[in-house]
């Protein structure tokens, strides 16, 4: 029976997190299968808004099981204190299952991590400080420490002090800090046993009995297409695969069990962090979508860069996730703008590409080439059947779901889970 992927067909914040929540009213299983608590998630339920990072966004449907994949990288901490936080709010938390496969994120991660970044200057990558890269690094490396290590002490201490071993050499000599104290870092991860323990299970397990079952799982991707590190705009990505085949991977279950890709897309584009953005806005325009769209990032609170709706990274990632449909979102944020701008195609150099370039000098050098329509005033809130929508705003949606490849099955036209049309 389906499993369905939800992937961010751009830089992230797409609103991905409120298109699971809406999904989940019909889904069993939500697992995540990238990322960590980088990832920042919106969902609004009945105006209570809820910010979730670790935490699939599945967990706020009581009859969903929430499950952190394989494929992620805990920071058990975060993990607990989001636990906590959505507990306090009357949030039933209590089914949530975690891959005994799944990384950690140690507090010494988060110090490479900052410390890499202040070393590359002005070079840096816009990291959100989470210790993602360096964590994902390890686990490549092969000296990752694993959720099921925290019930073996003495495995513990052998993968806390292989991982540190050059790290420490680094710290001292290359970045003039403290070295990291073994004893200490193993006891860190052992206060959390207790707590962990139930959680553990073997997710791929779980979760191909329930396909098997006939029950509906959803794989949830953290950040997006463009920051993949095989597909997006390298080196300006984070350390995980946030696409399509990423998710396979990620939770254990396998391709020709999946039957539904949904790609979510903002009707424009943000990026937080460093990196090349064709559509990017300097001006009062730009401060209006950031304003308007309430573009700050859910985890470090950095303004979101914003720019026009790019047709050319649509298409691109259709083509990379085998996207089956498009959640078209914050439609509502454009309302008031005259003219928009879409664009169709880059100018690299004099020279017009239909497609993204071959190479990432190309794409820094591309400058975009724009279509304009004509905006709308009405208040579009409150649509829910693509009627109710204005002539121009019907117009607009058609133009982009011709230009992106794919078609488009919901638009969201604001934050609150009810504020959706439904096409499809
Ligand atoms: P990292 O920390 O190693 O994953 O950073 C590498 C790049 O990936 C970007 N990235 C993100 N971009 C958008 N949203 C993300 N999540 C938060 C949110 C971001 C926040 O939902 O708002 O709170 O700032 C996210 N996570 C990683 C990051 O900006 C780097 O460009
Ligand atoms: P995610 O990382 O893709 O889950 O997205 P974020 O939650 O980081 O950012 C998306 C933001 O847009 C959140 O504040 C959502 O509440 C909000 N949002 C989602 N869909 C819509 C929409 O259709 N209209 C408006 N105005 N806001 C939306
Ligand atoms: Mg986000």
């Amino acid at each position: 029976m389906p499993a369905i992927v939800v992937v961010g067909a751009q830089w992230g914040d797409e609103g991905k997190g409120k298109a699971v929540d809406l999904l989940g009213g019909r889904v069993d299983y939500v697992v995540k299968p990238n990322g960590g608590n980088n990832a920042g998630h919106t969902v609004v339920v009945g105006g209570e808004k809820y910010e979730l990072k670790l935490l699939p966004a599945g967990i706020l449907s009581p009859n969903v099981t929430p499950v952190i994949g394989n494929g992620v990288v805990i920071n058990l901490e975060a993990l607990f204190e989001e636990i906590d936080g959505l507990a306090a709010r009357g949030a039933d938390t209590s089914r949530l299952l975690v891959s005994a496969n799944a990384h950690l994120v140690a507090p010494f991660h988060q110090t490479m991590d900052k410390v890499t970044e202040r070393f590359l200057g002005k070079r840096a990558i816009g990291t959100t400080g989470r210790g993602i890269g360096p964590a994902y690094m390890d686990k490549i490396g092969r000296l990752g420490i694993r959720v099921q290590d925290v019930f073996d002490e003495s495995i513990l201490r052998q993968k806390v002090e292989g991982s540190l071993r050059q790290k420490n050499e680094l710290l001292v000599k290359l970045y003039n800090r403290r070295s990291v104290d073994i004893e200490e870092t193993v006891a860190y991860f052992r206060s959390f046993a207790d707590r962990l323990g139930p959680m553990m299970v073997d997710t791929t397990h779980v979760l191909n009995n329930a396909l098997d079952a006939g029950k509906v799982v959803l794989m949830e991707g953290g950040q997006a297409t463009f920051l993949d590190v095989d597909h997006g705009t390298y080196p300006f990505v984070t350390s995980s695969n946030p696409t399509a085949g990423g998710a396979s991977v990620g939770s254990g279950i396998g391709p020709t069990r999946i039957d539904r890709v949904v790609g979510i897309i903002k009707a424009y584009t943000t990026r937080v962090g460093a990196g090349p953005f064709p559509t990017e806005l300097f001006d009062e325009m730009g401060t209006r979508l950031q304003q308007t769209g309430g573009e700050y990032g859910v985890n470090t609170g950095r303004p979101r860069r914003c720019g026009w709706y790019d047709a050319v990274l649509a298409r691109q990632a259709s083509r990379i996730n085998g996207f089956t449909d498009y959640f078209l979102t914050k439609l509502d944020v454009l309302t008031g703008i005259d003219r928009i701008p879409v664009c169709v195609a880059y100018d690299v150099d004099g020279v017009r590409q239909d497609e993204m370039p071959v190479t990432q000098t190309e794409f820094h050098h591309a400058k975009p080439v724009f279509e304009y329509f004509d905006g709308w005033t009405e208040d579009i809130s409150g649509a829910r059947s693509l009627a109710d929508l204005p002539a121009n705003a019907r117009a607009y949606v058609s133009a982009l779901e011709a230009m992106s490849g794919t078609r488009f099955s919901a638009i969201g036209v604001g934050p609150d889970r009810e504020q959706t049309i439904v096409v499809h």
